[in-house]
Parts: C-alpha cells; structure tokens; sequence
C-alpha cells in the first residue's frame, strides 16, 4: 500500500527535490505551505502538475511552523506515515537580523509537530533537517555524530534545541524521530541570497551584460557543499531505518568561497586574477580588464565559521551514502543551469 508523506517546506529547495523523489516512489504527498501575498510555488507547480495528471495525490494545506494549531489541524487530517520537516527561516545571516522569528520557527516549530504527533498520530516518522551549523568552528577537524555543538548564529543555537527536542522525544516517548545533519548542498533551486547560487547567478548575468559586477563577502569561508538533489534520498533512506537514529551527511570535502567563484567565472568565460586584499580585493577578467568581483563588508557576518568540514563515515556505512556529484560538477551544474536560465547555451 502507498504510504503518506507530509512535507513542510516543500515549496523550498529541499522539499521540491524531496517530493519528486517520493512521488516515484509512489507515495502520497501533503504539503504544509504558508500564505503568502504572491503564490511563490514555481519549485513545485510543474512537479503539481505531472501528479495531478497521473492521478497521483499531491495536496497542499495551508500553515506556518509558528502555529501550533494548523500543525495539529493538518496532522489530524493527513496522519502521514512519514513527515519531513524541512520548514524554517533558513539563512544564517538574516537569523542575525530575525533572532526571535528564526527561535520560534526552527526551535519551536519542531517541538509544535513533536508534541502534535506524540497526542495525535505516535505512529509518524519524522526527519528533522539538522545542519552542519551546529558544529561551529572545528578548526578544520572533520565533524561527526559525536562532535560537540557549539553554534554561532542565532539559526545555529535554534537548529540545537530542534536537534535535542527530537533525541528527547525518541528517549521519552519512543517516537521515531531522526536528525539529518545535513552540510551545506545546493542546486540550480537554491535560494539567491546562497553564497552559490548568488555567484552563479551573477557571472550568468554578467556574462550576459544585466550587470557589471559581483558584490560578496568573506571569500576565504570554506564549505562541504553537496548537491541538494542527491540529499534528498538520505533524507528517505534515514527514515526507512528500523530504528531512529542521527546522521551527518556531507561529502568529506571542503572548498572556499573563493574557488567556488574561480571556477564559475571559468565556467562563464571570464580568467579570473584577484588583486589587493581585504575590502580592497576585485576579481578581474585578464581578457577585458574588467572588474567582475568587489567585497562588501555587508556580507560580513558577526560571527563566521571560517571553515565546515565533515566525516560522514557512519552515513556511508549504515546508509550506503556514497556522493556522486563532487564540488567542480556541482559548480558546472549550477553555472549551466543560470546560463541556460539567460538564454546563453553553456556546455
Ligand atoms: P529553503 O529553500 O530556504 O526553504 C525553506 C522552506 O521553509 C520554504 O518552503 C519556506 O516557505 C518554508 N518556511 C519558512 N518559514 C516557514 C514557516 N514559518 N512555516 C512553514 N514553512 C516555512 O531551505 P532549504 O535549503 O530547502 O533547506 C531545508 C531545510 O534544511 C531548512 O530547515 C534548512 O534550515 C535546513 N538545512 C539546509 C541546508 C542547506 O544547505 N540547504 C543544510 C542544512 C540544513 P516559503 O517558500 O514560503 O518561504
Ligand atoms: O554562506 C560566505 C558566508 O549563506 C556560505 C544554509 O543552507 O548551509 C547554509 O548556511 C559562506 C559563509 O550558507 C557571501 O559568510 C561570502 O561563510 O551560502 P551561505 P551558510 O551560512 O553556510 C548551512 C549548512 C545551513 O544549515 C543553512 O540553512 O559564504 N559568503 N559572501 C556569503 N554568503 C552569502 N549568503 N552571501 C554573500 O555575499
């Protein structure tokens, strides 16, 4: 028999990825969207569609990980066997700005969906996507399951109540509750204010003569980035696991900023040098002269991690999670993508 899925955030990069995945797998899909005063679905409309058209059940109910009683209300009505929660205010910069809103939606919300499952349906799975930010800075030493946490962001310090409400209800009360604690992954759906996709987006543009020049920040930050499709599939496979369990899932490779940008100029046609330092360093194109990349010390953070840096061992064994795309693919993806977006063919 086909099995219910509840998703929140799935109109986002991850659940768009995340509900094509479970609709080839047959499931049926309840989505938790939030009311919003322009319809902001285009990740998932023509996934709705293809659904629609099979026959396939893809519903969207309105909510908002901020209230409690539409949580209970969808819960109650869709008693899904699986539930991902992939919902939340989910830039670390701006949780700087939005301290108390990214608390109430990415700490308590999971607490709202824990406590509603435990009254009302104690049989649902639920994932909870943790993240790499819970770590801080390790100094370079690769994080695992047991690494402590010591977050830097108001995102990070929420993310570690979510992180400990799920391993509390999993000890209290039996509930099949998991953390995903994801490293950074990105796709052509990423959102634009990502350090990646702002990138590729902006040499696209320059390429294409919408703009002169790429404004960014700490260029030196390394990440493991991923890609945010092969994630999705972790995500399922953890809970497919008899017993709930926490898992970090990265590549075991990390990268700077700074190359992440080489190798997207490269990819749009420009041969980057860099010039000066701090706030006084550009990237400029050898061929033309031309200024491509200035720093704006507005993308500073007040706190940084400087560099994230993984061991998913434990993944790779109990999950079989063996990445296939690596950092230059993922930058070719994602530069081919916003070319292509811009009308310019990109091979
Ligand atoms: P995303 O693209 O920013 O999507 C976030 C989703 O959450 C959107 O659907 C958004 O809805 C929804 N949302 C925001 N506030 C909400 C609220 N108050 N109630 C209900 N829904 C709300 O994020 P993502 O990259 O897909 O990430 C998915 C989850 O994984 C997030 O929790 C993020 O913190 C976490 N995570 C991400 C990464 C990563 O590298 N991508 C790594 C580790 C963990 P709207 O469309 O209406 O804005
Ligand atoms: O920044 C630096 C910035 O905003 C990456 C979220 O999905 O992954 C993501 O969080 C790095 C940082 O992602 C700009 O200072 C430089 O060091 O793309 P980001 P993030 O903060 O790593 C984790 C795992 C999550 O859980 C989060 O949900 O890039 N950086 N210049 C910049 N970052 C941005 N955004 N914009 C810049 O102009």
């Amino acid at each position: 028999m086909s099995k219910t899925a509840l998703i929140t955030g799935i109109t986002g990069q991850d659940g768009s990825y995340l509900v094509e995945l479970l609709l080839d797998k047959g499931y049926h899909i309840h989505g938790l969207v939030r009311r919003t005063s322009q319809f902001n679905r285009e990740r998932i409309d023509q996934t709705r569609s293809q659904a629609a058209a099979k026959g396939q059940t893809f519903e969207l109910h309105y909510g908002d990980l901020a209230d409690a009683s539409s949580i209970s209300r969808v819960i109650a009505k869709v008693r899904p066997d699986e539930l991902y929660n992939l919902g939340g205010q989910s830039h670390v910069g701006v949780s700087f700005e939005e301290p108390e809103y990214t608390a109430l939606v990415d700490a308590l919300g999971v607490l709202r969906l824990l406590e509603s499952i435990k009254h009302i349906s104690p049989t649902t799975r639920l994932y909870q996507a943790s993240s790499s930010e819970l770590f801080g800075s390790t100094g370079g030493r690769p994080a695992n399951e047991q690494t402590p946490f010591r977050p830097r962001s108001p995102y990070a310090a929420a993310k570690q109540y979510a992180y400990w409400t799920v391993v509390n209800y999993r000890e209290s009360y039996g509930l099949h509750a998991s953390n995903g604690i994801l490293f950074n992954h990105e796709s052509p759906r990423r959102g634009e204010n990502f350090v990646t996709r702002k990138i590729t987006l902006g040499m696209a543009r320059i390429r294409a003569g919408l703009e002169q020049t790429l404004r960014l920040g700490n260029l030196d930050a390394r990440r493991d980035w991923g890609y945010a499709k092969e994630y999705v599939e972790l995500m399922w496979r953890i809970l497919q696991q008899q017993a709930a369990d926490d898992y970090v899932i990265a590549t075991g490779e990390s990268h700077s900023v700074r190359e992440f940008v080489e190798h997207a100029a490269r990819f749009a046609g420009f041969d980057l040098t860099w010039e000066g330092s701090g706030v006084h360093e550009v990237g400029r194109d050898a061929k033309s002269g031309r200024v491509l990349v200035q720093i704006d010390p507005r993308y500073y953070r007040p706190a940084e991690i400087d560099v994230t840096a993984a061991d998913p061992g434990k993944a790779g064994a109990k999950l079989n999670w063996n990445p296939q795309v690596r950092f230059p693919e993922l930058v070719r993806i994602m530069m081919k993508a916003d070319l292509e977006r811009l009308g310019i063919r990109a091979d």
